[in-house]
């Protein structure tokens, strides 16, 4: 018999939603649980293309709007492959933003739809299951400043926020909203959750085509 594929988790949410402490609890959570379960980080920075995105996020140098947002998309589908085969190998990945950060944060700036934004990510492979953490512009004021990088402005997060929030509409993705403004292991707890049970619903149906 096939080996039964890993689920595609991905966590999103405006800044300091706690996404990065989430996704790293949660592969612990699974791998305690007995299944393989790997994380995953985009933009992911190691390679050429994320080096670009890295200083531009760093404001090391300055792109083009359009071709960022095609760097941030191409620095997906470089990792298909790699996903892929992780997936059908049966390991879970939990994945720290995906194309919905891509699509959210540059229709966040004047002259792009939407629509435009989410076209270069058609097709990768769908998450199995989307956690949004949400949380207020006045609980995420709570903790603390905002760094360094670019986007790091209460302006840009707000509209970054309201993008999310239209994308979320869309029937054809697995959205699972979590309350980010609980504790920690209440959170965690929540994520867990929702995760175990895509991990088993997923196991016998094929990986999905993201806004296709
Ligand atoms: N970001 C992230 C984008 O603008 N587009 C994308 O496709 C992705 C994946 O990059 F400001 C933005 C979101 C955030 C920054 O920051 C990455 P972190 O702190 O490394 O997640």
């Amino acid at each position: 018999m096939a080996c039964r594929r890993g689920a595609l988790i991905v966590l999103e949410g405006v800044d300091r939603a706690g996404k990065t402490t989430q996704c790293k609890k949660l592969v612990q959570a699974l791998q305690q649980s007995g299944r393989a379960a790997e994380l995953m980080t985009f933009p992911d920075r190691t390679t050429t293309i994320g080096q670009l995105i890295s200083a531009y996020l760093e404001k090391k140098s300055d792109l083009e709007d359009h071709t960022v947002h095609l760097l941030f998309s191409a620095n997906r589908w470089e990792m298909v492959p790699l996903m892929k085969k992780k997936l059908e190998q049966g390991t879970t990945l939990v994945v720290d933003r995906y194309a919905f950060s891509g699509a959210a944060f540059t229709s966040a700036k004047p002259g792009f739809s939407l629509d435009w934004c989410m076209k270069p990510d058609v097709g990768l492979p769908k998450p199995d299951l989307v956690l949004f953490l949400q949380l207020s512009p006045t609980e995420a004021a709570l903790r603390g400043q905002f760094g360094e990088e670019r986007y790091e402005t209460s302006a840009f997060q707000k509209a970054v926020q309201q993008k999310f929030e239209q994308l979320i509409k869309d029937p054809s993705v697995n959205w699972q909203v979590i309350d980010a403004s609980q504790n920690v292991e209440d959170v965690h707890r929540d994520i867990t959750t929702h995760s175990l049970n895509t991990v088993n619903k997923a196991q016998n149906l094929p990986i999905g085509e993201l806004w296709k």
